[in-house]
């Protein structure tokens, strides 16, 4: 009997674990372009677009090297993955399908529901396995990425000295989080001309997802592995070395600065993240990049990536739905291209509708700061991360937004909730010197609103933050206030949130 081998959009992998089970001369490779998952969420239509072109590009490579490839494109019309496994278990007289496990609890769910029997294979193009990160969380009070990272580092001996961290540190973060610097010296990710296949599903895309968020204008992703490891390439040799040193950065007139530009590559299988991780090192050994710079990129990603897919898969399927702080705000326009005078929100929000992209301090101390601040829903929230860039999978949205980002999570990921007074955002970036809003304002009409919702969320949310060690410093700052200028903050806080509730901008 002929056996079914399921390959995702995400999964665009050589070695992937379904393809090394396979018997290539007789079994049958499934591929779909699929109604439901290209509209679970209004993904953003450059987000498809890469997805589909490199989905079919990668079924080309697979038949050009002696596959049998079952390709459903979106017009075929098969609307859902298990539909697509379906129809091809009676065209091909298949009774099994074999599948690397997917990252989303709601396609597994699916698949193990599906009436053809599925074989899940472990997704080992991540270095913990499901037992590597519940043996190492079981029994420990608090799940801190850093001491996660440490076995990761054992584990993968990247960066090692024996069983030490090359350099004596394990982490050299405080030499990273410098301010926007005057200038960049990098001209920013590897763009790619739209060939033959792209260009046909930028129409295809276009017709069928031009009304989602999002341009599809000037698509410029790589699309196959050939051009994600150019991409890599140059960026290692361009953008790594200073990457530790303004990973925090934010500037008006430049939405990469010196970041990798790699996760959306590595998320759909197409750059290796150990490959990934051994050219930087390579670069630190051979001197081309400091220290700091390259412990701090492998640390994003063998560190805080798998950390959080470890979470995901540790919590079950409700982690989503969580609501720790109880917020039930809408999220407001400004998230979906709305008016707002605020630059800072303007500028991630329009380069994220441009480039299905901004970087993380954007995610998170920009857009993800001001929906916790004004106590947006998670679950809207969550929606929107999964919609809008081009790496979102739920396994590493969903903790970055419901966990870091939105304290939804009650505390497992983040020890306390992210958040910051405009201060933190002028530091950053040179956002504030265009503002409408006058960051060093704290109160009346030119206040910057983070200002007045940072006091705002610490007022109102003090029974539970008020005994958490890292934040006494902040409740010592508010009690010691005047009294009328707390009240005035509170009132000024208050109109913020009714302007947001009325659909107006701020
Ligand atoms: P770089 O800044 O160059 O970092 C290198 C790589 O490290 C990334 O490509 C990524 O693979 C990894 N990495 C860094 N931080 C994280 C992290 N916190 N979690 C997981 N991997 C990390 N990352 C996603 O891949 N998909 C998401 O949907 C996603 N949503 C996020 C939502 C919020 C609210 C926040 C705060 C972070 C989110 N991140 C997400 C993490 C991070 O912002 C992105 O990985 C990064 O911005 C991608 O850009 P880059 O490739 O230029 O990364
Ligand atoms: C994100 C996505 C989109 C937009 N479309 C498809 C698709 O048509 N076919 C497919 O196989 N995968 C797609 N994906 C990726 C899946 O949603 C992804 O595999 C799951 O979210 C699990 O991570």
């Amino acid at each position: 009997m002929v056996t079914l081998i399921l390959v995702l959009g995400d999964q665009l992998s050589d070695g992937l674990s379904a393809l090394r089970a396979a018997d290539k001369a007789h079994d049958v490779v499934v591929m779909a372009e699929v109604a439901d998952e290209a509209g679970y969420v209004p993904h953003h239509p450059k987000k498809i677009a890469f997805l589909f072109a490199a989905m079919r590009k990668f079924a080309a490579r697979l038949r050009a090297d002696g596959w049998t490839v079952d390709y459903t494109t979106l017009p075929d019309g098969v609307t859902s993955i298990t539909g697509a496994l379906l129809a091809a278990a009676e065209k091909h007289g298949a009774d099994r399908v074999i599948a690397t496990e997917p990252g989303e609890h709601r396609l597994i769910a699916a698949l193990r529901d599906c009436p053809v029997t599925v074989d899940l294979r472990p997704d080992d193009r991540f270095i913990a396995s499901h037992k590597d990160f519940d043996g190492w969380a079981t029994g420990r009070k608090a799940l801190r990425m850093e001491y996660f990272y440490r076995d990761m580092r054992r584990k993968t001996g990247l960066m090692m000295d024996g069983d030490q961290p090359a350099g004596g540190q394990w982490n050299y973060d405080h030499d990273n989080r410098k301010p926007a610097p005057g200038s960049v010296d990098y001209s920013g990710p590897m763009r790619f001309t739209p060939d033959d296949t792209v260009q046909e599903v930028l129409t295809l895309v276009g017709q069928r997802f031009g009304n989602n968020f999002g341009s599809l204008d000037d698509f410029w992703f790589a699309t196959d592995q050939g051009q994600a490891r150019q991409h890599l390439a140059h960026w290692v040799t361009h953008g790594l070395p200073l990457f530790g040193d303004f990973q925090d950065a934010m500037l008006d007139d430049n939405r990469f600065l010196y970041h990798g530009i790699v996760g959306l590559y590595i998320n759909a299988g197409l750059l290796d993240p150990l490959e990934v991780c051994r050219a930087v090192e390579a670069a630190w050994q051979a001197g081309d990049a400091p220290i700091n710079a390259a412990e701090g990129f492998i640390r994003q990603i063998i560190g805080w990536r798998e950390y959080v897919r470890g979470i995901y898969f540790r919590e079950g399927p409700d982690y989503v739905t969580r609501n720790g702080l109880k917020h039930t705000r809408d999220l407001p326009g400004v998230y979906w291209g709305g008016p707002s005078f605020m630059r800072c929100m303007k500028k991630a929000v329009e380069q994220t509708q441009e480039e299905a992209y901004a970087h993380h301090i954007q995610r998170l101390m920009v857009t993800g700061n001001f929906a916790l601040l004004a106590g947006v829903d998670p679950a809207q929230v969550h929606e929107w991360y999964l919609a809008v860039y081009a790496d979102a999978y739920e396994w590493v949205e969903a903790p970055n937004v419901i966990g870091m980002s939105q304290f939804a999570d009650g505390g497992i990921i983040a020890s306390k909730p992210y958040v910051s007074s405009g201060n933190y955002i002028h530091k950053m970036s040179d956002h504030c010197g265009a503002c409408a809003y006058k960051v060093a304002v704290k109160t009346g009409k030119d206040a910057c609103p983070f200002n007045l919702l940072y006091w705002h969320f610490l007022d109102r949310h003090r029974t539970l933050f008020k005994g958490n060690p890292r934040m006494g410093n902040m409740y010592g700052t508010w009690d010691r206030m005047d009294e009328g200028k707390r009240a005035t903050i509170i009132a000024e806080g208050d109109a913020i949130l009714a302007r947001l509730d009325a659909g107006d901008p701020v």
